[in-house]
């Protein structure tokens, strides 16, 4: 049996609170992996039982596997919630499905004026940025989009593309819409897809940046990708591309969307002017928290969040550097509850009901450690704060890229270069200072900084020196 419009009133599982057959294209989505299908794909999905304007065109043109199954599927799939009351509904939002060698339609469906809205997943590194956070030239599939004639590789191109199609032919911008945890990322965005048009055609750019609008948002949901339990309940439904993730969900958006557009606010997103202090507090306490577990955890032989909170030392030790470290450089708005904060994010962290492997939130340390922990640890050094916990987990970082067989065993854009700085034991303290992308020059240059950082590798050498630093720093204020 396969999932499809069909089955769904002979499968036991919730049906979508509309009939998909009548909804109409609305958005058009780059990258349709899990966190997409269980997140934004979520609070569509409730959006279409009043508005049918805004089904999803899913767009995935380097692998296959999840366009051919929702093509298999007639768009439907499976959203499971893991959590103290779990669920399970049919998810049908998805509506249409392009997959790789479907370029021609995608540049048909970003010039089609019902397509008002273009959101993305493609993660950090899809947004080909540098070390400042702009577009970064050299990047291959740049340098390829640049040139004449070709069908786009990257988000920034095809963005580019999509709104040369639409001025040429007198249809208003679409909206631009982020999903990715990183900060101010419409900005970013934006920023990029204008400086690329400029390359071509100053006009398209001066159009861009007075007519389009690329929205900052936040996301947050505990998304494990999906495992062989999953997929093996998924068969009773036909499902072979079933989603999980807990039951909280938070999206918040900037408030820059056309009048007209998608009633957001109507199913629980967000709708703020203040997002960049939302993605500032997410990114640095739970992502922050998230990836310390993740490096730490996976020296300690840890496998999931929830064992490595298990771990007394790793979590009195994370949870130290949360209360003590990083709310204290974060700057929380006026008024905001950052001790629920923290408490409710460690409580997520808890759930028995998910199991969220560590190895892949360690996946591109390189593009998610500068947000995550890095920019903490440069206000704390410039504040004169102690930084010895904060480096912890960026050596647990190094440590891990160290044990890994190869470089082809560490998934990251740039595993040759961290691989190969790591296995020189002695020199890689100084080798990962002097990486542009990941320290700033001033910070790389403090003597505290280069000590608390040697101290901090020498500290990951082995179990026993690790599980004394985290003993230690878990109870102590004071300075190395
Ligand atoms: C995680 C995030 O994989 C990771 O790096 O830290 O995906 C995290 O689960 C989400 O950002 C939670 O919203």
């Amino acid at each position: 049996m396969t999932l499809s419009l069909a089955s769904l009133g002979s499968v036991a599982v919730q049906p979508p609170p509309y009939d998909p057959a009548g909804i109409a294209p609305g958005i058009l989505h780059f990258g349709p992996g899990a966190f997409h299908r269980a997140h934004q794909a979520d609070f569509i999905d409730r959006l279409l039982a009043s508005d049918p304007r805004w089904g999803i065109v899913a767009v995935s043109l380097r692998s296959a596997g999840v366009t051919d199954a929702l093509a298999a599927q007639q768009g439907l799939y499976t959203l499971t919630i893991r959590d103290a009351v779990p669920a399970r509904r049919v998810i049908g939002a998805v509506r249409g499905w392009l997959g790789p060698g479907r370029e021609d339609d995608v540049a048909h469906w970003l010039a089609d004026p019902r397509i008002r809205l273009v959101s993305a997943t493609v993660t950090e590194k899809g947004y080909c940025l540098d070390a400042e956070g702009r577009l970064d030239w050299s990047h291959p599939d740049i340098v390829h989009d640049l040139g004449a004639g070709q069908r786009p590789r990257s988000l920034v191109g095809w963005l580019a593309l999509g709104l040369a199609v639409r001025r040429a032919a007198g249809v208003a911008p679409f909206a631009v819409l982020p999903c990715d945890n990183l900060p101010e990322n419409g900005r970013r965005l934006a920023v990029a897809v204008i400086a690329f048009a400029a390359r071509r055609d100053a006009d398209l750019a001066a159009w861009i940046a007075g007519e389009a609008r690329f929205a900052n948002t936040m996301v947050d949901a505990i998304t494990p990708a999906s495992d062989d339990r999953l997929r093996a309940e998924a068969t009773a439904f036909g499902d072979a591309v079933p989603v999980q993730r807990e039951a909280f969900a938070q999206w918040v958006v900037e408030d820059v969307l056309p009048k007209h557009g998608p009633d957001l606010a109507a199913v629980g997103v967000a709708v703020s002017n203040d997002v960049a202090a939302f993605e500032r507090m997410k990114l640095r306490i739970l992502n922050g928290a998230h990836s310390s577990l993740a490096y730490l955890g996976l020296l300690r032989g840890r496998s999931s969040v929830a064992e490595a909170m298990a771990d007394p030392a790793l979590a009195e030790f994370v949870r130290a550097l949360v209360v003590r470290d990083i709310t204290a450089c974060v700057g929380a708005p006026a008024g905001f509850d950052l001790p629920g904060y923290v408490e409710s994010v460690f409580r997520r962290f808890g759930n028995p009901a998910i199991v969220h492997r560590l190895d892949q939130i360690a996946i591109d340390g390189s593009k998610k450690l500068p947000y995550r922990l890095i920019a903490t640890l440069g206000i704390a050094a410039r504040q004169g704060r102690p930084l010895h916990r904060l480096l912890l987990p960026i050596a647990g970082w190094m440590r891990w890229l160290q044990q890994q067989a190869s470089a082809a065993d560490v998934a990251d854009p740039l595993a040759a270069t961290l691989w190969a700085a790591a296995r020189a034991e002695t020199e890689a303290v100084p080798a990962f200072l002097a990486m542009p992308f990941l320290f700033d020059a001033d910070t790389a240059a403090m003597p505290m900084v280069r000590a608390a950082l040697a101290t901090a590798w020498a500290s990951t050498a082995d179990r026993q020196s690790l599980e004394a630093a985290l003993r230690r720093f878990a109870d102590d204020t004071g300075f190395l």
